[in-house]
């Protein structure tokens, strides 16, 4: 691999301009300064304690980031904002990068997690010795099933959530009270899978946990857990409240 080797003389190096920030720099950031080319048009300033400058809201105050363009020889202040927390290693980059290049969602038909329920019709819950194994679904506004009951404790339930949106920015959460684990997030298209250890008899409300839409309250539901060695079947079902209503039990 070559390399530009290039040499600098310090004595040919001047400063053309300096310019007042509030109030002190922490970190400096140039798009693409951790590359071999730079952009060089600008450069933000992000700066700490900035008494007098915003508010006085509480014993720490907003931080705050300026945007100079580098293009001539004077720097020129293009924009001036708060952040929260001073950002270390920040780095930015052309638009046109991103752009053209995100991914919307992932295509449902190529999903090939092993755990996939690809369509509320493959929706199910299997139990394997004390593994419990929820292929759960999630679009706006329900999760399919949300209602399982026949776990026990000590049992591992695994609730395998595939998100089936096929739209933009609508990924879908997952969790469940008394998890030991944080909650899912799932992009449109994914399977993730949740692991929870019911330590004690009871009903346990699982639900979305990122806003889908104005019924995302809606995505919730209930796992029952009983002793155990009791005999209550494994079921599930989707919507009402007779469990024997649309039951498809094993
Ligand atoms: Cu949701």
């Amino acid at each position: 691999m070559s390399s530009e080797i290039v040499k600098w003389n310090i004595k040919d190096l001047k400063v053309l301009d300096r310019v007042p920030t509030y109030y002190s720099i922490g970190h400096l950031m140039v798009p693409g300064g951790d590359t071999k080319k730079p952009y060089g048009k600008y450069v933000v300033a992000y700066n700490k304690i900035t008494k007098d400058r915003y508010l006085p809201t509480g014993p720490e105050l907003a931080q705050s980031a300026q945007l100079y363009s580098i293009e001539g020889d004077k720097m020129q202040l293009l924009l001036d904002f708060p952040t929260i927390g001073e950002p270390h290693y920040a780095q930015a980059i052309p638009a046109e990068k991103i752009k053209d290049q995100s991914v919307k969602f992932f295509d449902i038909a190529q999903n090939k997690h092993p755990y996939v329920a690809a369509g509320e019709k493959n929706t199910k819950v299997e139990r394997k010795g004390n593994e419990v194994h929820v292929y759960m679904t999630a679009i706006r506004s329900h999760l399919t099933p949300d209602n399982i009951e026949g776990v026990q404790v000590g049992d591992e339930v695994y609730f395998h959530v595939t998100n089936l949106e096929q739209d933009w920015d609508i990924p879908h959460g997952f969790a469940i009270k008394h998890a030991a684990t944080a909650e899912l997030l799932i992009m449109p298209g994914e399977t993730s899978t949740l692991k929870f250890v019911p330590t004690q008899a009871g009903v346990y409300p699982f639900y979305c946990t990122d806003f889908c839409s104005a019924l995302h309250q809606e995505m919730q539901g209930y796992l029952r857990v009983s002793p155990k060695g009791s005999n209550v079947p494994l079921k599930w079902h989707t919507g009402g409240t007779d469990s024997t209503a649309t039951v498809a039990a094993k």
